[in-house]
C-alpha cells in the first residue's frame, strides 16, 4: 500500500547533492565564458561628466568597456531605456528607475556606470580600476530625516523626496479617539538591514548566433520574467529566450527584481560579442548594489478602553524606499496592512510616505513590510498591557479576532490589490499553544524569582498575521514516462526551500507512486514557461496546488485508459505503488508504466498475462482506437490562481537575560507556535521557520546598514555586518497549529517568512522587560543598550510601569 507522504517529514531529496558538491550554482557553469565587472559609482549623488577609457585599453585580455552611450547606440533592442517599473501602483506618484549603466546621474554608492567584459575577472577588475569617471559630485539625501526635511534632494525634479503617499481609513478614527477613555502615543524606528544569500546574483549568457536565440542561466528568483525582460529589452521573440535558474543559494527576496541591471547587460554584451559572458556578484558589490529593507519610521496613536480593548489606531510612517522604485511600494503597503496582526483595531488610520534617499533601493526582504508592521503593534500590546497593569498575553488576546469572526474583512486593500479578508486562524488557540509551550505562568514566576536574585531577565511575546499564496497563478506540467518515472515541472524558481522534496511528495500521492520515482524541476522556462516566481511565501500554496490538479488530471487518465485494459469502470480502479488495479481484485491490474505506454498514439495493447502492452502493426486496423476525447502521452498541465491570499499566523515568546556590566544580550530560550494549515512536509516547515527565526535574531540584535552622512555604507562586509553564528541562534522550540485554508484544495498556507516576522518585536518586549524601561528602536546592540540604560538613569527614557511592581517583588 502506498503511504501517504503529505503531512510526511520525508528527508529532503535535494539535500544528497548539495552537500556533496555536486549541485550546480551560477558559478559552477560557463567556466570558458568571458567575465564582466562593473565601474561602480563610489559617490551616493552625483553627475558622471566625462568616462576616460584610455589607460584601461591596453589591458591584455580586454575585451569590451560599455557606458551608457554604447547601450543608446545599439541597433537592436530598448536596453538604453530606463529600467521598468515592475510594480506600479496609483499612489507611486513620482515613479522613478534607474538605468542598466548610469544615463547621466548617480544616485547610490555602487550605481553601476561602465561595463568592462574580458578574459577572466581578474583581467575585468584590472581594467575596470584603470577607467576614470569624472564626477561632478552633489550633495547626497541620507536616512528617513533627511528626507523628510526636504532640505536636498534626491531626484530633482522629485521636491518634497516623497515617491509616495497612502492613506486607508477604516471606521471614524477622530470619533472613536474621541470616546476612548485612554490614549497613548509612540514614536518607533527600525534600521535599514538586507538579506545576506550565501551566493550572490549572477548571470551567465550564451547566445547562439545561427539560430538567433538566447539561453541565459539567472540566480534568480523568477526566470519566466527574466526571460521576458530579456525578449523585450534585446528585441528578441520569446521563444527564442529561455533563461534557467540553476541551484540557488538563497535569495530572501532580493532575487526577485526582474530584471536586475546585469541581467540585461551580460546578454546583451553576450550578443554583441557573439561570446558567452557571465558575471558574477562579490560580496561588496551585494552590499552595494542589489537591495536593502526595513528602514522605517513610525508614529503612532492609540485609544483603547480600561479593559485594553483596542478602539482607535492612528498610523502614520515614513518607509525609506533608497534611490530608485523598481518594485513600486510593495514593503510599505504591506506594514499598513498587515501590521493588525490577529486583531481587532477599532477604527484604523494609515498613512505612509514613501521617500527617496541615495542609498540602495528597497525590494521585499524575507518578511516584506511586515516585521516593522509586527514590532509596531506589539509594542503598542506591550504599552497598554504596560499602562493598564495587565497581562500582555491576556491584552492580546481580548483584542484577537475569533475563529467565529473568520473570514474576517478588514475594509482595507491588500498588497495584491484585493480586499483584504483574513480567510482562516484561530489565534487563541495557537496563543493557548504558545502558552503551554513555553509554560508561560510558570515561566513569568520563574523570571520573577531570577529577579529577585539580582538577574536581567525578560519575558517577550509577540504575535503576526501573514498574507501568504498571492496570485496570480501558478501552473504545473506532469508526464508519467513509459519507465513509470514521473516528471514534475513548474515554472517558479527555488532558493533552497525544499520544493524538491515538497513538491514530490503532492504528485506521489496524487500517482500513487513512490517518492523516488518523481523528479522536480522548477524555474527552467525549457521545461514551464509560464510562472510568478518564488516570493511572498507563496510557491506551496501556488505550485502545489497546480501539481495536485495536474497530477490529478493524469491520474483521471491513467484510469481511463487503465479501465480500457482492464475493461473496468475507471471508478473502480486506484492506483498503488506505481500499479493500477482494481479495488478489492488487486490481481487485475496494470502497471502504470504500461498505461504510459498506452497511451501513445502509436496503438498498443495490454496483454494482460505479460502486464505489458505489444504493439500493433502500422497498419493493422485490429487493435484499440486512440480515444478522441484524450490526446497522446500520460501527461497533463493546470494551473491554480486563487481569489485571494491566504493567512498564516504564529505568535513567539523568548527569555532573555542581559549582562548587567556588559549589556550582552543572551537568549534562554525561544519558543514558536505556527499556523500554516496542513504541513505538506514538517521538517522543512521547521527549517524554514528555524532559517527564519535565525535571520530575525540577526535583524534584531545585530544587522544593519551603516551610513555616514556622504553616503557612504561604512560596513559593506561581513567583517563590519553583523551576521549571527550558529553559535548566537538558540535552541528552537516549535509547536504547530493546522487550521485549513477553505481558499485552496490542499487547504494550504504559506511558512517560508514566517519566522522573521516577529523578531524585532518579540526581542524588544522581552529587553524591555528585562530592563525596566521603554524600547523604541530596534536593532539593538549591547553598546546601544548600555546607553539606553545610562539615559534612564538620567531620566531620558521612561521606566516600565511593571518595573515599580518589580521592585517591589524584589523588596
Ligand atoms: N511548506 C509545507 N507545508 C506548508 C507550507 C509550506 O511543507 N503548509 C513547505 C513548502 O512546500 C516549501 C517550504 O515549506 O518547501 C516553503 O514554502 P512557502 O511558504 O510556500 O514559501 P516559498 O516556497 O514560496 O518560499 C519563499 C519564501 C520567501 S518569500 C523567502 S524570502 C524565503 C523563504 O521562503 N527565502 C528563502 N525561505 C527561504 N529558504 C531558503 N533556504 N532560502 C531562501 O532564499
Amino acid at each position: 500500500m502506498t503511504s501517504r507522504l503529505f503531512g510526511e517529514p520525508v528527508q529532503r531529496v535535494e539535500d544528497a547533492q548539495l552537500v556533496t558538491g555536486r549541485g550546480h550554482y551560477l558559478d559552477d557553469l560557463g567556466h570558458d565564458a568571458l567575465a564582466a565587472a562593473f565601474v561602480r559609482s563610489p559617490h551616493a549623488h552625483a553627475r558622471v561628466l566625462d568616462i576616460d577609457v584610455t589607460a584601461a585599453l591596453d589591458v591584455e585580455g580586454l575585451v569590451a568597456i560599455y557606458t551608457y552611450d554604447d547601450l543608446a547606440a545599439s541597433p537592436r533592442g530598448t536596453v538604453a531605456e530606463a529600467l521598468p517599473l515592475l510594480i506600479p501602483h496609483p499612489a507611486l506618484h513620482a515613479p522613478r528607475t534607474g538605468y542598466a549603466l548610469a544615463r547621466e546621474e548617480v544616485n547610490h554608492v555602487g550605481e553601476a556606470v561602465v561595463m568592462v567584459v574580458a578574459s577572466d575577472r581578474y583581467v575585468a577588475e584590472d581594467a575596470a580600476e584603470r577607467i576614470v569617471v569624472t564626477y561632478g559630485v552633489l550633495p547626497p539625501v541620507v536616512g528617513i530625516e533627511a528626507a523628510r526635511s526636504a532640505e536636498r534632494r534626491t531626484h530633482d525634479d522629485v521636491p518634497d523626496n516623497v515617491a509616495a503617499h497612502l492613506l486607508q481609513e477604516v471606521g471614524d478614527v477622530q470619533a472613536a479617539f474621541a470616546g476612548s477613555p485612554r490614549t497613548l502615543e509612540l514614536d518607533l524606528a527600525i534600521q535599514r538591514s538586507a538579506s545576506m544569500p550565501l551566493e550572490g546574483k549572477g548571470v551567465y549568457a550564451r547566445w547562439d548566433a545561427e539560430d538567433g536565440s538566447m539561453r541565459v542561466y539567472s540566480s534568480t528568483q523568477t526566470s519566466t520574467s527574466v526571460r521576458a525582460a530579456v525578449a523585450a529589452k534585446l528585441d528578441l521573440p520569446l521563444n527564442k529566450v529561455d533563461c534557467i535558474a540553476p541551484m540557488v543559494g538563497g535569495g530572501f527576496g532580493v532575487k526577485i527584481v526582474h530584471p536586475w541591471p546585469e541581467e540585461v547587460l551580460v546578454p546583451w554584451a553576450a550578443r554583441e560579442l557573439g561570446r558567452e559572458v557571465k558575471w558574477v556578484e562579490d560580496r561588496r558589490e551585494h552590499f552595494v548594489s542589489s537591495a536593502h529593507e526595513r528602514g522605517q519610521l513610525h508614529t503612532i496613536k492609540v485609544g483603547f478602553d480600561d479593559d485594553g480593548r483596542l478602539l482607535a489606531l492612528d498610523v502614520r510612517f515614513w518607509h525609506d524606499n533608497g534611490a530608485y522604485t523598481p518594485y513600486g511600494i510593495i514593503v510599505p503597503i504591506i506594514t499598513s496592512t498587515q501590521l493588525l496582526g490577529p486583531y481587532k483595531p477599532g477604527a484604523y488610520r494609515v498613512e505612509f510616505w514613501s521617500l527617496y534617499t541615495n542609498t540602495v533601493i528597497v525590494t521585499p526582504y524575507r518578511g516584506a513590510g511586515r516585521p516593522q508592521g509586527c514590532f509596531a503593534m506589539e509594542r503598542v500590546m506591550d504599552a497598554i498591557a504596560d499602562a493598564l497593569g495587565l497581562d500582555r498575553a491576556e491584552v492580546r488576546e481580548r483584542n484577537f479576532i475569533t475563529p467565529e469572526e473568520m473570514p474576517y474583512d478588514h475594509h482595507m486593500t491588500f498588497q495584491d490589490g484585493r480586499p483584504l479578508i483574513y480567510d482562516s486562524g484561530d489565534f487563541p488557540a495557537t496563543l493557548a499553544k504558545l502558552r503551554t509551550l513555553i509554560g508561560w505562568d510558570d515561566t513569568l514566576a520563574q523570571v520573577a524569582s531570577w529577579r529577585a536574585a539580582g538577574r536581567r531577565v525578560g519575558v517577550g511575546l509577540a504575535c503576526y498575521v501573514e498574507g501568504t499564496g498571492v496570485g496570480p497563478y501558478e501552473g504545473a506540467h506532469v508526464v508519467v514516462e513509459t519507465s513509470g518515472k514521473v516528471k514534475v515541472a513548474t515554472g517558479l524558481t527555488t532558493q533552497g526551500q525544499g520544493h524538491f522534496t515538497s513538491f514530490a511528495q503532492i504528485a506521489a500521492d496524487e500517482l500513487g507512486v513512490a517518492l523516488e520515482d518523481v523528479e522536480v524541476v522548477t524555474g527552467d522556462t525549457r521545461r514551464f514557461g509560464y510562472a510568478v516566481g518564488t516570493f511572498a511565501s507563496r510557491a506551496a500554496v501556488m505550485s502545489g496546488n497546480a501539481i495536485a490538479f495536474a497530477a490529478r488530471s493524469v491520474r483521471e487518465k491513467a484510469l481511463r485508459i487503465a479501465g480500457d485494459a482492464l475493461e473496468a469502470d475507471p471508478g473502480d480502479l486506484e492506483i498503488v505503488d506505481g500499479v493500477v488495479r482494481v479495488k478489492g481484485s488487486p490481481a487485475a491490474s496494470i502497471p502504470l508504466a504500461t498505461v504510459a505506454v498506452l497511451s501513445n498514439p502509436l496503438r498498443y495493447a495490454f496483454d494482460e498475462a505479460s502486464k505489458a502492452a505489444t504493439q500493433f502493426a502500422v497498419g493493422d486496423t485490429s487493435g484499440p482506437p486512440v480515444r478522441e476525447d484524450d490526446e497522446p502521452g500520460l501527461e497533463g498541465t493546470d494551473y491554480y490562481s486563487p481569489v485571494g491570499a491566504t493567512f498564516a499566523n504564529g505568535m513567539h515568546a523568548v527569555v532573555v537575560e542581559t549582562d548587567p556590566e556588559t549589556a550582552e544580550i543572551k537568549v534562554l530560550r525561544y519558543c514558536v507556535v505556527h499556523d500554516c494549515g496542513p504541513l505538506i512536509n514538517p521538517l522543512i516547515v521547521e527549517g524554514q521557520v528555524h532559517g527564519g527565526v535565525a535571520q530575525g535574531v540577526g535583524g534584531a540584535l545585530y544587522e544593519r546598514m551603516e551610513y555616514d552622512e556622504n553616503g557612504q555604507l561604512l560596513n559593506a562586509s561581513f567583517m563590519d555586518f553583523l551576521m549571527p553564528y550558529a553559535s548566537e541562534i538558540p535552541h528552537i522550540e516549535i509547536d504547530h497549529l493546522e487550521t485549513r485554508s477553505p481558499l485552496n484544495p490542499l487547504g494550504i498556507k504559506g511558512a517560508g517568512e514566517a519566522g522573521v516576522i516577529p523578531s524585532a518585536a518579540v526581542f524588544a518586549s522581552a529587553i524591555e522587560d528585562a530592563e525596566g524601561f521603554v524600547i523604541t528602536a530596534m536593532p539593538i546592540s549591547p553598546s546601544e543598550l548600555f546607553d539606553l540604560r545610562r539615559r534612564h538613569a538620567a531620566g531620558e527614557v521612561p521606566s516600565l510601569r511593571r518595573e515599580d511592581r518589580r521592585t517591589e517583588e524584589m523588596r
